[in-house]
C-alpha cells in the first residue's frame, strides 16, 4: 500500500492504552499501525517520542461579535495557528444569537468569518440567547439535523441569558432531538446587587471582579441547572467549573444517577484570585474571566476532579481581548470598574502543554487520562468520534509528537494575535515537538507551517453518551 507518511517508533497514548507503533497515513487518515510499516513518501521518526491524538478545543471563542467597545483579538486565522502550535487540531468556538436575530443568520455570519481562514478543521457550537419559538420549534430542530448538534445557554450576562421557563423551553428541544446543552452557571441576580454594592463603596478595581462572583453564585445557578435538566429528563454539561462549591453539586447530582457532564480549564488549576491583583493594580484586568479564579485549595478540588472521572473535558475558554486596547482590557482607552472589562483570557496554545507538562509529568493525571480529557470525550460529546479524538485506523492522522523538553512560556512566541498571556514566565516540562493535521505538519516545533485555508468544516453528529452522563467507552 502507498503511503504520503510514516511516523515511525511512535509510544502512541490513547483514551485506553500505551502501545509501541508506527502510524501509516494515506489522504489525511490513518490507514495502518503496526511494526515495521512500508517506507511512506514521507517519513517522520518519533523515537522515543509519545505520540497522543490531536486536541479538540471544545470551547473556545473565536470572532465573535461583542457589544461595542469590545472586539474580539483572535480571528479565525490567527485563532487555528496559535491552536495547531499548541497541540490542538480540532476548534468548537461558538455561533451566537443575538437577541431578537434569527440562529440561522447568526450561523451563516459565523461561516463567513471562519470563511478560508481556518488553519485546522472546526465545528461550531450554538449560543442561544432568544429561544423564541420560531427558534426553539423550527430553527434548532433544522440545526441540528443539519450538524449543529450542542448549544450553550446563560444563567447570566445581560445580553445572553436566559431565565429558568427559557432554559428549560431549551433543554426539551435538546432531549427530543438528542443535542448536548452546554450551561454557563452563574447567577445573574446576585452578581448584579454585589456588583452594585462594590460600586457603591468605590471598589472599582478589577480584583472585585472576583467579590463580584463568588463561588455561591456559581453553586447555587449550578444546582438551579441540574435541577431544571431534571425536571426535563436531559444530560447537560456544566463549562468552566472554577472550585468546590460547584464540585459539590455535581458529585451530589451523579451521586443520584443524573447524567450531569462537567468541564473545566486551565486558569482554574494554574490562576489563582491574586492574579485579578492583591492591590488596586489595574493590570489584574488580564486575568478577569467568569467564573474566577479562585484559590489554591480549589485548584487541587480541580485537579482531584480531573484525576477521578467528575471532569469529562478541559477546554481553554479562550476568549482573546488585548491588554493595551480600547476594545479590549482597557476600553475607550480608559481604566474603567471591574464590571466594565471585558471577560476572558486566551489560552488556546498553552491548554495541551500546561496539562501534559503539570498533569502528565507531574504524575497527577495518566496520560490517557490526558487524552480523554483533551480529545476523545470532546469527540464523542459533540459527535466527531472516530474520525477524531482518537489514534485508530479510518481516523483522521491528527497527532501530538511531544518533546519532553524544558520551555519558558512567553508571549512574544506564542501565535494568537493577543498582547499577553496569563501565564508568562511559567517553565513547563514539554512543548509538542510537532502537530500534524490530516497528516500535514501544521507546526514543527519552531515554527507555523500550516495555512490559512487548510481547516475544513465539521458537521457533528448527535452526542453518544452512557445513561449515566459518561462518553461511552472510555
Ligand atoms: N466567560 C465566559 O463565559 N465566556 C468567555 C469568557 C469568560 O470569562
Ligand atoms: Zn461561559
Ligand atoms: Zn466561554
Amino acid at each position: 500500500m502507498d503511503l504520503d507518511l510514516v511516523v515511525r517508533n511512535a509510544r502512541i497514548a490513547t483514551a485506553g492504552d500505551v502501545f509501541d507503533a508506527d502510524i501509516g497515513v494515506r489522504d489525511g487518515r490513518i490507514v495502518l499501525l503496526g511494526e515495521g510499516l512500508p517506507a511512506g513518501a514521507r517519513e517522520i521518526d518519533a523515537a522515543g517520542r509519545t505520540v497522543t491524538p490531536g486536541g479538540i478545543d471544545s470551547h473556545c471563542h473565536l470572532d465573535q461579535p461583542m457589544p461595542p467597545p469590545a472586539r474580539m483579538a483572535d480571528d479565525f486565522e490567527s485563532g487555528t495557528r496559535s491552536a495547531a502550535c499548541g497541540g490542538t487540531t480540532t476548534v468548537i468556538p461558538f455561533a451566537a444569537q443575538a437577541k431578537g436575530q434569527s440562529l440561522r443568520e447568526a450561523v451563516d455570519d459565523y461561516h463567513r468569518r471562519a470563511g478560508n481562514k481556518a488553519a485546522i478543521d472546526y465545528a461550531f457550537h450554538l449560543i442561544v440567547s432568544d429561544p423564541a419559538p420560531s427558534v426553539a420549534q423550527e430553527e434548532l430542530p433544522a440545526l441540528i439535523s443539519e450538524g449543529y448538534t450542542s448549544f450553550k445557554i446563560y444563567m447570566t450576562y445581560d445580553d445572553l441569558k436566559l431565565d429558568d421557563r427559557q432554559v428549560l423551553d431549551v433543554l426539551s428541544v435538546a432531549r427530543e432531538h438528542g443535542a448536548m446543552t452546554m450551561v454557563h452557571a452563574e447567577n445573574a441576580d446576585c452578581i448584579g446587587w454585589l456588583t452594585e454594592r462594590l460600586l457603591a463603596a468605590g471598589k472599582r478595581a478589577p480584583r472585585y471582579h472576583a467579590a463580584s462572583r463568588p463561588m455561591l453564585v456559581e453553586r447555587e445557578a449550578t444546582h438551579r441547572a441540574i435541577a431544571l435538566s431534571e425536571l426535563v429528563d436531559v444530560p447537560i454539561l456544566i463549562v468552566h467549573v472554577s472550585g468546590r462549591e460547584a464540585v459539590e453539586q455535581i458529585r451530589w447530582a451523579r451521586g443520584r444517577g443524573l447524567p450531569i457532564l462537567a468541564e473545566t480549564c486551565p486558569q482554574y488549576l494554574f490562576l489563582s484570585a491574586e492574579d485579578l491583583g492583591i492591590d488596586d493594580d489595574y493590570q489584574g484586568a488580564r486575568c478577569v474571566c467568569s467564573p474566577p479564579p479562585r484559590d489554591r485549595a480549589n485548584q487541587q478540588v480541580i485537579w482531584d476532579g480531573l484525576r477521578d472521572d467528575l471532569f469529562t473535558v478541559l477546554s481553554s475558554d479562550h476568549a482573546p481581548f488585548n491588554y493595551d486596547d480600547p476594545a479590549g482590557k482597557r476600553p475607550e482607552g480608559e481604566e474603567v470598574s471591574f464590571d466594565r472589562i471585558p471577560n476572558g483570557i486566551p489560552g488556546l496554545e498553552t491548554r495541551m502543554p500546561l496539562l501534559y507538562s503539570e498533569g502528565v509529568l507531574e504524575g497527577r493525571i495518566s496520560v490517557n487520562r490526558f487524552v480523554a480529557l483533551t480529545a476523545t470525550h470532546a469527540a464523542r460529546l459533540y459527535g466527531l468520534y472516530p474520525r477524531k479524538g482518537t489514534i485508530a485506523v479510518g481516523s483522521d492522522a491528527d497527532l501530538v509528537i511531544w518533546d519532553e523538553r524544558a520551555v519558558t512560556i512567553e508571549n512574544a512566541r506564542l501565535h494568537h494575535a493577543v498582547d499577553y498571556t496569563p501565564y508568562e514566565g511559567r517553565t513547563l516540562r514539554a512543548w509538542p515537538g510537532m502537530t500534524l493535521s490530516r497528516g500535514e505538519v501544521v507546526w514543527d516545533g519552531e515554527k507555523f507551517t500550516g495555512r490559512a485555508g487548510h481547516g475544513r468544516f465539521l458537521r457533528c453528529d448527535l452526542p453518544s453518551l452512557l445513561p449515566g452522563g459518561g462518553p461511552v467507552g472510555t
